[in-house]
């Protein structure tokens, strides 16, 4: 295969609105299969950033484990102040108490105060720069941070794994979507209820320009505690649901191909330790995971992407594509999907 190199196969990207062209009354619900734990095969070889049987699990399931990759206390001292900031910027209901991290029993279900709307217009159009709402808060706005830079995409480690799977020319790391934090549910007690594992789930894919996404645990996530879950395979289905290989470019049989993939695939949660790192391809239909535990998921995610002229945040915005808090930015010319999903990749070559 050949190596991916500027203006390799590319055409110029037609825009066109960002929803996928389906209609929408022919839609019908789906049965949710449930997550199951993820045993990651050690599949390492000592003294390589990625051994051929990791590349080769890549390129079949999506999405590649690559243990401990990030050093503990580097870790530690990011959660530190990732807790800092949390509770310096998001507020609380009226009388409600804040997350302590030294006091779990104000981690589940906490009561934030209700949400500004997006802005309208200028940088952060879209999207606020922290959505806290029910279990989820994603604290979009830290993700420029020096600390989180260094710890996850300009971290040599995982950099160098972007590199042997994408390319050595990697588009410079400008953020990371900022960390992501999933906190326990005091609701959840009953144990006969058998939504309970697939209720939580929320199978999607990400818009704009996926090529690779990583996902650094800042803390370890227990089975059943919020983990990253990801549709083994599904980047095969969802690459040939695009126009484009890269460019959020979706086909009239987008979502169909979403629902076939969210009918017949068991999902994969990914349970594992501070400094994890689960590299996915950007293709892959992903959920945040099922959360009983008492634990708070903390998760960092960043996304790569080769280095090829981009649209500008204008050009972004005209087309509905805007997302300031992702490192994903529209390629201006981009392949026609083909016979070869890879062949802008580097996969060890
Ligand atoms: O928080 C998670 O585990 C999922 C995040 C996600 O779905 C996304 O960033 O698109």
């Amino acid at each position: 295969m050949q190596s991916a190199g500027k203006g390799f196969g590319l055409v110029p990207v037609q825009q066109t609105n960002a929803s996928p062209p389906s209609d929408a009354s022919k839609l019908r619900p789906v049965e949710k299969k449930p997550s199951i734990v993820f045993e990651a095969p050690d599949l390492t070889c000592p003294g390589e950033t990625i051994s051929q049987e990791e590349i080769q699990f890549f390129v079949d399931n999506g999405f590649l484990v690559k243990k401990r990759l990030i050093e503990a206390a580097a870790v530690e001292e990011a959660l530190g102040k990732t807790w800092t900031y949390l509770r310096d910027q998001v507020p609380m209901a009226g009388g409600a108490t804040a997350p302590s991290p030294d006091d779990s029993s104000t981690w589940a279900s906490p009561e934030w105060a209700p949400m500004p709307r997006p802005d309208e217009s200028g940088p952060y159009q879209g999207r606020q720069r922290i959505v806290y709402g029910g279990h989820t808060v994603k604290l979009h706005d830290l993700g420029n941070a020096d600390f989180l830079m260094d710890l996850v995409p300009n971290h040599p480690r995982v950099r160098a794994v972007a590199k042997v799977l994408l390319g050595d020319d990697l588009r410079p790391s400008e953020r990371t979507r900022g960390v992501y934090a999933v906190f326990p549910n005091a609701g959840e007690v009953d144990t006969d209820d058998p939504e309970r594992l697939t209720r939580p789930l929320g199978p999607h894919t990400d818009q704009v320009c996926q090529q690779l996404n990583a996902c650094a645990y800042l803390d370890d996530v227990p089975p059943r505690s919020g983990g990253f879950t990801v549709y083994p395979g599904s980047h095969k289905i969802m690459f040939r649901a695009h126009r484009f290989e890269a460019n959020w470019s979706p086909l009239p049989d987008f979502r169909d191909a979403v629902r076939q993939i969210v009918a017949e695939i068991e999902p994969v949660e990914f349970a594992g330790e501070k400094g994890d790192v689960i590299f996915w391809h950007g293709r892959t239909v992903h959920s945040a995971g099922v959360h009983m535990g008492d634990s708070i998921r903390w998760a960092v995610f960043a996304d790569f992407t080769l280095d090829r002229e981009v649209l500008s945040p204008e050009e972004h915005k005209r087309i509905g594509q805007f997302e300031w808090f992702k490192d994903a930015k529209r390629f201006a010319e981009d392949a026609l999907v083909g016979e070869d999903m890879w062949g802008g990749w580097r996969l060890g070559r």
